[in-house]
């Protein structure tokens, strides 16, 4: 059938659209305004429906395009409920959100067909899969109706991970004339095989994978993952080590690599970010100074904040690594007598009931402390204002222009309410590792390895350890700082991870100048290794965790951390102005293009004609041209042209589009040379 390919109609689906679970939502969110952008209406992001947060982030709007409005009627005919809407985001992309257990009366013919058709088996219990099987004959019956309603616009389908791949399979065995994508940000079996003590990457070619899968109760999963990786027309994935795992676990080599990219936003003063350093920083000091009550002993201007965050998987995040790294820092800077103090968080949700009485108890008797001491300053204020206007002390008479002593100023009665909120920070035991009552303190293994190095935050460790069960909040009322806010006033992310796809974390740390340590395991690793040279003067620390042994890499963490700590405050703040300019590298405005070029492969796939002879439907890029990022890169040295994502037989695509004539600029190959010295002088911020 011919279609018009240029117009062609997108809809990227996934169970995280307007609902945050994980690193999807992230991609989604941040990538929409250049989706959008480049689409506009043309675009609609498809997902299940769950009611409380649509109810937040989704506008309902009337269906306005007559094709979707008629293939979405003939759906609710059968019982089918939807909401269509705009999200509320940045970009304010269309969304349609599937009710699955509105069609949950299907459930069982369906789950039959996929058997019948695929050879998929799907055991009763397993409610995920339930649901992603409900999402994917929603989608494939929705295109199925579109694409005979509309026998105009060509339809690209764009899937995200297995949870949404269920309509990949479907779209082929029932020959819906759709182009299709598939982007897995993780394999199973690889997160899986990692999470245990498997030497995962030393064996990707010789793991038996349906075995690995049976023994791990998820066969019926890795069928479905699998069976959307072969019948997409493009399959992609998020990195070049994950492209690396999907071809020997999912059997299928990737098209090519769509690195994530960030809403990148910029300031208006480029040291905005420097102030903003320092104002969230003062918000964790005043946590800090409640947290170690009573042990509060050490310097604020001489302490660093490093931390972890993520999803709890402890091996494959690299906790494991973290927490054994941190006490051999902790060694370290006790054997060269330093003066810094580490203060390393651990922010990782795990099972918890709330926050415990001492975390609760740190906070309020600084804060009593605090109120106290504004009471007095203002008496003392009082009475010294009144000691020296009054008469005779402005006269010049000799002896009478004295200032007052202090036990003038400070009366008795000041003295004991002092006392008092000092002796209430007298505490028995030491400053607490953990802020929440665990439901599993026993078997919990971030605490069991912190008992096992012996970091119990003492008076005389350098290194003191805040773990912090719960993602992080602005109306928690302990550490009430959104994520982003707390990022930006610590001073060095550790993300040691061992399974890591991309990793969003050490990117989310660029954009904001703070500096990282990620490994070479990491898609973001190896993407910033193969773009820059020298990556620690930018603040991007990479661990080697593939060609070193595991004690080397530790100390190789633990060095980093180390010599980090040696810096001095102007080299830290050198080093975060380093550190921000590289964030147009991660910018969506570059790494979109790799997303532009998997749809047009997709679409030269699926209707070769179009493409013959070197034609190209798209020649006429003009509308297509994103702009340049505000500001260039400054000193990066690029080892080499390249897109975000080359890989594989994305390539065909270019022959139609290349990067230079798309983006229009290049890393910043002798551009803003970057002349700052480690220990020169700075511009003051
Ligand atoms: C930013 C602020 C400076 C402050 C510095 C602290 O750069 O603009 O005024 O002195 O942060 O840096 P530090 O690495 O010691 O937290
Ligand atoms: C996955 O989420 P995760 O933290 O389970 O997808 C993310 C988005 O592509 C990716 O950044 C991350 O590495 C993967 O692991």
């Amino acid at each position: 059938m011919t279609r018009d390919i240029k117009n062609h109609l997108l809809f990227e689906v996934a169970t995280e659209v307007a609902h945050k679970v994980g690193g999807i939502y992230s991609v989604l969110k941040s990538k929409a305004p250049i989706t959008v952008a480049e689409y506009k209406e043309r675009y609609t992001l498809i997902g299940p429906l769950h009611d409380e947060s649509a109810a937040i982030e989704v506008e309902e709007l009337p269906v306005k395009d007559p094709k979707i409005k008629a293939a979405l009627d003939q759906m609710s005919e059968r019982g089918i409920r939807w909401l269509y809407g705009r999200w509320l985001i940045e970009g304010a992309p269309r969304v349609l959100l599937f009710d699955i257990w509105s069609a949950a009366y299907n459930l069982n013919d369906w789950k039959l067909d996929m058997w019948n058709i695929a050879g998929i088996p799907t055991p009763d219990h397993d409610q995920e899969t339930n649901e992603a099987i409900l999402l994917g004959y929603l989608v494939a019956w929705f295109l199925g109706e579109l694409t005979y309603h509309d026998q105009e616009r060509a339809v690209i389908c764009h899937c995200h991970e297995w949870l949404a791949g269920v309509a990949l399979p479907l779209c082929r065995k029932r020959r819906i004339d759709v182009s299709t994508v598939f982007t897995t940000h993780a394999t199973l079996l690889g997160r899986y095989l990692c999470a245990g003590s498997t030497d995962f990457y030393n064996n990707l070619s010789n793991f038996d994978v349906d075995a690995e899968a049976g023994k791990r109760g998820i066969y019926h999963r890795y069928c479905i993952e699998r069976s959307a990786t072969h019948s997409a027309d493009v399959f992609t994935t998020v990195s070049q080590i994950t492209a690396y795992e999907s071809e020997h676990l999912l059997k299928r080599k990737p098209d090519g690599v769509l690195p994530n990219g960030l809403n990148v936003v910029k300031f208006q003063a480029v040291h905005e970010f420097q102030n903003l350093h320092a104002i969230k920083k003062a918000k964790i000091n005043e946590f800090v100074k409640g947290h170690f009550y009573g042990h509060y002993d050490f310097d604020l201007d001489n302490t660093l904040y490093f931390f972890i965050a993520g999803r709890y998987e402890f091996r494959n995040k690299g906790c494991d690594f973290f927490i054994e790294s941190l006490a051999r820092l902790n060694h370290r800077l006790k054997e060269a007598g330093s003066k810094m103090t580490v203060v390393a968080f651990i922010i990782m949700p795990g099972k918890t009931h709330s926050y415990t009485v001492e975390t609760l108890k740190g906070q309020a008797v600084v804060k009593q402390l605090e109120n106290t001491i504004g009471e007095v300053q203002k008496k003392v204020g009082e009475r010294l204002f009144e000691y020296c206007a009054r008469f005779p002390n402005t006269q010049h008479a000799p002896g009478s222009n004295e200032v007052p002593s202090i036990d003038e100023l400070i009366k008795p009665a000041d003295r004991v309410l002092l006392k008092r909120r000092i002796f209430a920070l007298k505490r028995d035991g030491l400053p607490p590792i953990v802020t929440h009552n665990m439901a599993d303190d026993n078997t919990d293994p971030i605490l069991n390895q912190i008992r096992r190095v012996r970091l119990f935050n003492t008076p005389e460790d350098r290194v003191k350890i805040i773990f912090h069960p719960e993602f992080l909040n602005a109306n928690n009322p302990i550490l009430s700082l959104d994520y982003d806010e707390f990022v930006r006033g610590c001073h060095l992310g550790v993300f040691p991870s061992y399974y890591e796809p991309w990793g969003y974390t050490p990117a989310e740390c660029t954009v904001m100048g703070v500096p990282s340590i990620t490994t070479n395991l990491s898609g973001f690793g190896c993407y910033m290794e193969d773009l820059i040279e020298n990556t620690n003067d930018y603040g991007i620390y990479i661990v080697d965790r593939r060609m070193k042994a595991v004690d080397e890499s530790i100390n190789q963490l633990c060095d980093f951390m180390f010599d980090f700590a040696q810096k001095t405050r102007r080299q830290r703040i050198n080093q975060r102005n380093r550190t921000e300019r590289l964030s147009d590298l991660l910018d969506w405005k570059r790494m979109g293009l790799e997303y532009i070029k998997a749809r047009q492969l997709a679409l030269k796939r699926s209707y070769p004609d179009k493409f013959k002879n070197g034609s190209n439907p798209f020649n006429n890029l003009e509308a297509l041209k994103l702009t340049r990022p505000l500001s260039v890169p400054g000193s990066p040295r690029n080892k080499g042209l390249m897109t975000p994502g080359d890989l594989g037989s994305l390539q065909e695509a270019q022959e139609s589009l290349n990067t230079e004539d798309y983006i229009g600029f290049r890393l910043g190959l002798g551009q803003n040379g970057d002349n700052e010295d480690e220990d020169g002088e700075d511009s003051g911020y």
